[in-house]
C-alpha cells in the first residue's frame, strides 16, 4: 500500500530502522488541533506496525515542539462537548510498543509537553522550554501533565509549574530530571541525536526492546513487588527467543549479535 499522506506532520525515514515525525504547523507554532493529533496518531500506528521499523523520532521545528492544544480551536467548546466527545481520551501512546524519543527544540508547553512526557525518552535541544502554563487560560493541563509530570520531577516542583504557569529552560529540564539529557548547540542536532539514538536502539533485538519498555512502564502501575515479579517473569520468557540465542552465543564466540527479531 501507498504511504500516507498527512498535512500537519511529516514523515520520513532518515536512517534504517528509524521512522521520523515531524510535527508541521510551523505558523501555529505546531499547536496540536485535532486533526495533527488524527495524523499522529495514525503515523505512530503505522510505523509501530511496519516490521522495518524498530524505532521511532517525534520533533517539531527549531522554534517550536508543539506550543500546546489548538486554543483557538478549543476556545468555544462547552463543558457538555468535552465531556460527551471525552475530549483529549484518545491523546495518548499508551497502545504504541516501539520506542519513541522525543527530539524537543524551542516551545514544548501544556499539551505539546505532555506529548514530550508521553514518548519513551527526551532529549533536549539547549533552546528547549517546558512549561504547562493551562493556569493562565482558566483550566488545568489535561493531557496527562498532572501525573506523568509528577512522576517525572516529583510533587514540589510539579505543583510549582502547574500553578504558576512558569516555563523552565533545557538545564533546569535535565537538573529535575524531565529530560535524559541536553544535547549540543545547533540547528538539527537534537534531531540527528535522536536519530542516532533510534537507530541504535532499532539494531537491537526488537522482542527484548519492546519488552524492556514494556517492564519500564509497568514501574509506574505496580507495586514494586509486582513489578520485580513481573520484569522477571519476562526475562524468563526472552530465554524462549532466538534473539537471547543468538546475543548469549555471539558473546560467548566474540562475535558482533545478528539479531533476527524473533
Ligand atoms: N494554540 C493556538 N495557536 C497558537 C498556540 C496554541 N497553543 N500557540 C501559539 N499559537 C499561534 C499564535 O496564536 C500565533 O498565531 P497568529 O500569528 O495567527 O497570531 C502563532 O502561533 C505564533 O505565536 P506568537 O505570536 O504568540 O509567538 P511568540 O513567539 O510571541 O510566543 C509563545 C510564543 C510564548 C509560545 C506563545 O505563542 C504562547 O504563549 N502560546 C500559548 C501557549 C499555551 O498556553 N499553551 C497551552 C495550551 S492549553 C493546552 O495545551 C491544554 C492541554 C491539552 C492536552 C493535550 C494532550 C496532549
Amino acid at each position: 500500500s501507498s504511504p500516507s499522506t498527512y498535512t500537519n506532520i511529516l514523515v520520513s525515514r532518515p536512517e534504517t530502522g528509524v521512522s521520523l515525525i515531524t510535527l508541521n504547523r510551523p505558523k501555529a507554532l505546531n499547536a496540536l488541533n485535532s486533526e495533527l493529533f488524527r495524523e499522529l496518531n495514525q503515523a505512530l500506528a503505522e510505523a509501530d506496525a511496519d516490521e522495518s521499523v524498530g524505532a521511532m523520532v517525534l520533533t517539531g521545528s527549531e522554534k517550536a515542539f508543539a506550543a500546546g492544544a489548538d486554543i483557538k480551536e478549543m476556545q468555544s467548546k462547552t463543558f457538555a462537548e468535552t465531556f460527551k466527545s471525552n475530549f483529549l481520551a484518545n491523546w495518548s501512546m499508551s497502545t504504541i510498543r516501539k520506542p519513541v524519543i522525543a527530539a524537543v527544540s524551542g516551545f514544548a508547553l501544556g499539551g505539546g509537553c505532555e506529548l514530550a512526557l508521553m514518548c519513551d525518552i527526551i532529549l533536549a535541544s539547549p533552546t528547549a522550554k517546558f512549561g504547562q502554563p493551562e493556569i493562565n487560560l482558566g483550566v488545568i493541563p489535561g493531557g496527562g501533565g498532572s501525573q506523568r509530570l509528577t512522576h517525572a520531577i516529583g510533587k514540589s516542583r510539579s505543583m510549582e509549574l502547574i500553578l504558576t504557569g512558569r516555563m523552565i529552560n533545557a538545564q533546569e529540564a535535565e537538573r529535575w530530571g524531565l529530560v535524559s539529557r541536553v544535547v549540543g548547540e545547533g540547528e538539527g542536532v537534537v534531531v540527528k541525536e535522536a536519530t542516532e539514538m533510534a537507530k541504535l536502539i532499532a539494531s537491537k533485538g526488537q522482542v527484548s526492546v519492546q519488552a524492556g519498555k514494556e517492564v519500564v512502564n509497568a514501574a509506574y502501575e505496580m507495586t514494586l513487588a509486582q513489578g520485580l515479579n513481573y520484569e522477571r517473569r519476562v526475562f524468563h520468557g526472552l530465554f524462549a527467543t532466538n534473539d537471547q540465542k543468538e546475543g548469549m552465543g555471539a558473546f560467548a564466540e566474540k562475535r558482533k549479535a545478528n539479531f533476527t527479531h524473533d
